[in-house]
C-alpha cells in the first residue's frame, strides 16, 4: 500500500466535451480532466490522471515555451475515423533550447488506423543548437500504424530529436526515425525492459487491465520517483503484487491491477428450521477489479457441497450451522461469505405402533404324548412401527404385575396395603434398542431379550424415537407371553 497518493473523490474533475479544441493555455497543471474535443488538450506542463478522447490527444505546438513537461497516468485514445495522433511534440520557429517530455505510465489507444502514430517527436531546422527528448517509461504505445516517430532536420545548427523508453509496450517494427541535414541527430533509443505485446484490457472500452493481461507487474520495478503519483488513474495504488508472487511491481499503463478478492454474499432462508427440513442459501458476487468469476461455490459444516446462486439444504442434526459461499476470479483469489441457520430438533412422531402376534410363545414346548387338535401358540412376535423420520427406537418390555394403590401410584402389594385397591404395575424386564428409517419399519422379536426367555404373563412394549436431541412421545402395544 503506497501512502502518498490523494483520494480520488478529493478531486474535481474537469470535463470538457465536443468542439475543436478542449483545454488550452500556456503551462500549468491539468489533473482529473476528461476531455473530448478534436485537439484535446495543448500547453499543460503536467498532465495528471486524464482521460482524452481526440483526434490529436496531446500537442506541444511550435511556440511552447521550452523546459519540462510530464505525464503521468493519463489516457489518451484517438477517436475513430481519422489518422490521428495521441502525443505530439514539436521544437521549432523561434526557440532555441531544449524541451524534455516525460510520459509515466500511462495509456495511448490507437483508432487502428493505418496513418495513426502514438508519439510523435518533430525538431525543425534552426541556426542555433536545439534539443527535444521524449522520455517514455512504463507506458502503452501499441497498435498504432506507427508507435513511435522523430524527426530531426538542420538547417546548419545543432538539432536533436530523441526518443528513449524502457518498461513500455510498443512494436519496435512500427517506428519512424529519420535524420535530415549534417547537424541532425537523435535516435529512437529502447532500453532492455520493453515488450511487444497485446496489451490485454478488459475490453475496448474499459481500458483496465485484465488478470491475464501480460502487462501486469513488468513496469520499473525501481521505486516511484519522488514527483511521481502513488496511485493509478482510478486512484487505486500503483505499485501491487498484481500476480501474487509476493513482490509488488508497478504495472504498465494508466491502470494498476489491483487484485482484489471478489466480493461475496451469503443469505440463508428461513434462518431458523427444523431437523431435515431444506433451507435455502443465495448468494451473489461481484469483482472490484471486472475480473470474470468462477461458479458460486457453498461448503456446509456438515461436508456437503453446492453450486450455483441458489441452492437448498437440510441439515440433520440441531444447533447453528454454517453455509460458506467461496467464489473464485480470473487471478485464482477466492472470496468467501458465510451465512448461519438456526436448525432445531424436529418434532418426532410415531403414527402406528402394533404387533404381528399379540399372544405367543417364546420356548419350545414339550413334545405331547398324544396328538391332540389343540391350537399351538405362534412363537415370537414382530413389532411394526412407522417414524416420521428416521430415528433411534427404544422399546422396553414390561411385565405387568399385581399391585395395589397407595396415592395415586401403583406399587408391589405388601400386609400393609392388603386393603388398598387393586391395580396393575410393570416392571421392565428389558429395552430393545434398534434404528428406524422414515416410514414403516419391523423389528422381530422372539420373546427372548439377549438369550433370557420372558416368563409367560401380560406385557406392554413402550415405544420411544428419539433423534436429533428430541424424542416421540411414547406409544404402548400389549401382548402375553404363554407357554408353548
Ligand atoms: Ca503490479
Ligand atoms: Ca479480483
Amino acid at each position: 500500500m503506497v501512502a502518498c497518493y490523494a483520494p480520488r473523490e478529493t478531486r474535481t474533475p474537469l470535463p470538457t466535451t465536443g468542439g475543436t479544441k478542449g483545454v488550452f493555455g500556456l503551462g500549468g497543471t491539468v489533473e482529473d480532466a476528461s476531455i473530448t474535443a478534436e485537439i484535446g488538450l495543448r500547453y499543460a506542463r503536467l498532465i495528471r490522471y486524464s482521460t482524452i478522447l481526440a483526434n490529436v490527444g496531446v500537442q506541444l505546438p511550435p511556440n511552447f515555451p521550452p523546459g519540462d513537461i510530464t505525464m503521468d497516468d493519463d489516457v489518451v485514445q484517438l477517436v475513430a475515423g481519422s489518422a490521428g495522433m495521441a502525443v505530439d511534440v514539436e521544437l521549432t520557429s523561434g526557440i532555441d533550447a531544449g524541451a524534455t517530455l516525460t510520459l509515466r505510465h500511462d495509456t495511448l489507444v490507437s483508432n487502428g488506423d493505418p496513418g495513426s502514430v502514438g508519439v510523435r517527436a518533430h525538431a525543425t531546422p534552426s541556426a542555433n543548437p536545439r534539443s527535444l527528448t521524449v522520455n517514455t517509461d512504463s507506458t502503452i504505445v501499441h497498435g498504432f500504424g506507427t508507435d513511435l516517430s522523430r524527426t530531426a532536420s538542420s538547417g546548419g545548427g545543432q538539432v536533436a530529436a530523441h526518443i528513449n523508453l524502457d518498461h513500455s509496450d510498443y512494436d519496435p517494427m512500427k517506428t519512424f526515425s529519420q535524420n535530415t541535414g549534417s547537424g541532425a541527430s537523435g535516435s529512437i533509443s529502447p532500453g532492455l525492459h520493453n515488450v511487444n505485446v497485446a496489451p490485454g484490457y478488459l475490453s475496448p472500452t474499459d481500458l483496465r487491465l485484465a488478470a491475464s493481461s501480460p502487462l501486469i507487474d513488468i513496469a520499473d520495478p525501481a521505486a516511484l520517483a519522488a514527483d511521481e503519483p502513488g496511485g493509478d488513474l482510478n486512484g487505486d495504488p500503483r505499485v501491487v503484487d498484481g500476480n501474487g508472487d509476493g513482490s509488488a511491481i508497478s504495472d504498465i499503463g494508466a491502470f494498476e491491477y489491483q487484485r482484489r478478492p471478489p466480493t461475496v454474499s451469503a443469505a440463508a432462508a428461513p434462518s431458523s428450521a427444523a431437523t431435515g427440513q431444506p433451507v435455502s442459501f443465495t448468494g451473489s458476487a461481484s469483482d472490484l477489479d471486472g475480473d470474470s468469476l468462477g461458479p458460486l461455490e457453498w461448503t456446509f459444516d456438515d461436508g456437503a457441497t453446492a453450486s450455483g446462486p441458489a441452492v437448498s439444504h437440510a441439515f440433520s442434526t440441531a444447533g447453528t450451522h454454517t453455509a460458506t459461499l467461496r467464489v473464485t476470479d480470473a487471478a485464482g483469489v477466492t472470496g468467501a461469505a458465510g451465512a448461519t441457520v438456526t436448525i432445531v430438533a424436529a418434532g418426532i412422531s410415531v403414527s402406528s405402533f402394533s404387533l404381528t402376534n399379540s399372544v405367543f410363545a417364546v420356548g419350545r414346548a414339550p413334545t405331547p404324548l398324544v396328538a391332540a387338535r389343540k391350537r399351538r401358540a405362534p412363537r415370537g412376535t414382530t413389532f411394526r412401527y412407522t417414524l416420521s423420520q428416521a430415528a433411534t427406537v427404544n422399546v422396553a418390555i414390561q411385565r405387568a404385575r399385581p399391585g395395589r394403590r397407595r396415592g395415586k401410584a401403583c406399587v408391589a402389594p405388601s400386609r400393609r396395603l392388603r386393603r388398598a385397591k387393586r391395580c396393575t404395575r410393570y416392571t421392565t424386564a428389558g429395552t430393545l434398542t434398534r434404528t428406524g428409517g422414515a416410514g414403516a419399519n419391523l423389528a422381530p422379536f422372539s420373546g427372548r431379550l439377549g438369550r433370557k426367555a420372558l416368563k409367560p404373563g401380560r406385557y406392554r412394549a413402550v415405544l420411544t424415537a428419539t433423534a436429533g436431541g428430541s424424542s416421540s412421545s411414547a406409544r404402548t402395544v400389549r401382548f402375553a407371553v404363554v407357554r408353548g
